[in-house]
């Protein structure tokens, strides 16, 4: 799988892109992480990739015509200022790839989403700052537009790790394990069980004694009812879905 960032902050990504599971996959060649610094297709002296909001209001927006120049060169494979070719992948093309541009009215990140990404060859992630970015980047460069939450971040790069992290993690042989990442949290509709290992007593904390019994069906059950309880208390948004969609097992108590 392909991913390319593009941002006004390359040297953001240099940290978590080249630490652990993502610079094994990379140099493994299950990965290919590209970013680029959207300054690189300005053109001004300073290098200028905002402007002031027609209409009027605080702070800056991104410019269009920079991110349109950045994508078509991404999108093709092309070094900055090279002309694209007649069939080349332009704005508002059906063949461009998943184009991603983050921000907080985006469709909320989810499981499903990340599983659906997974599935891409090629990704390309948009990362905004200052107030955003012109709508017309969203309406003809993203294909996709992506939140990672109910909360304002300072600008889209974050998100963006976060993304690259839930997607590639499902990308079959770039987890450390063999066990694909889909076992756990949200796979099955509950938050995950506590899990322990050595020491068994920790300045007189111990692990659960039925964890210790071999008794896989009381320990399965025992996990089950943790997994619920949690999932109850942290996430009732969560419970609900989980009790709807096991009503036959789960049958009303009186
Ligand atoms: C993503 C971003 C900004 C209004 C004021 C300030 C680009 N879950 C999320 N929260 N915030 C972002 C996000 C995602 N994904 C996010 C991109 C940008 C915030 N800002 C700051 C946006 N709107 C600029």
């Amino acid at each position: 799988m392909r991913i390319d960032v593009v941002t006004i902050f390359p040297g953001f990504f240099e940290g978590p892109f080249r630490e652990s599971l993502l610079g094994k996959a990379q140099d493994a060649e299950l990965l290919d992480l590209r970013v680029h610094d959207l300054r690189d297709w300005t053109q001004d002296r300073h290098r200028t990739v905002d402007d002031s909001p027609y209409g009027g209001g605080a702070g800056m927006v991104m410019r269009a015509d920079i991110w349109f120049q950045a994508a078509t060169s991404v999108w093709n494979d092309l070094e900055p200022f090279t002309e694209p070719a007649e069939d080349a992948i332009l704005p508002g093309d059906d063949a461009r790839p998943r184009t991603i541009v983050v921000t907080p009215r985006g469709r909320p990140l989810d499981q499903a989403l990340a599983r659906e990404l997974a599935a891409e060859e090629r990704l390309v992630i948009c990362c905004g700052r200052y107030e955003g970015i012109d709508e017309r980047v969203h309406d003809d460069v993203a294909t996709d537009e992506v939140s990672i939450g109910d909360y304002v971040l300072a600008g889209g790069e974050v998100a963006a790790v976060v993304i690259v992290e839930a997607v590639t993690r499902l990308v079959p042989g770039v987890m450390g394990n063999q066990a694909s990442g889909e076992d756990e949290s949200f796979s099955h509709g509950l938050l995950e069980y506590p899990q322990y290992t050595r020491p068994l007593e920790l300045d007189g904390r111990e692990v659960p004694e039925i964890l210790r019994s071999g008794n896989h069906g009381a320990i399965d059950k025992w996990r089950l009812e943790r997994a619920q309880e949690t999932t109850q208390r942290n996430r009732p948004d969560l419970w609900e879905r989980w009790q709807a969609a096991h009503e036959a097992e789960n049958p009303p108590s009186t």
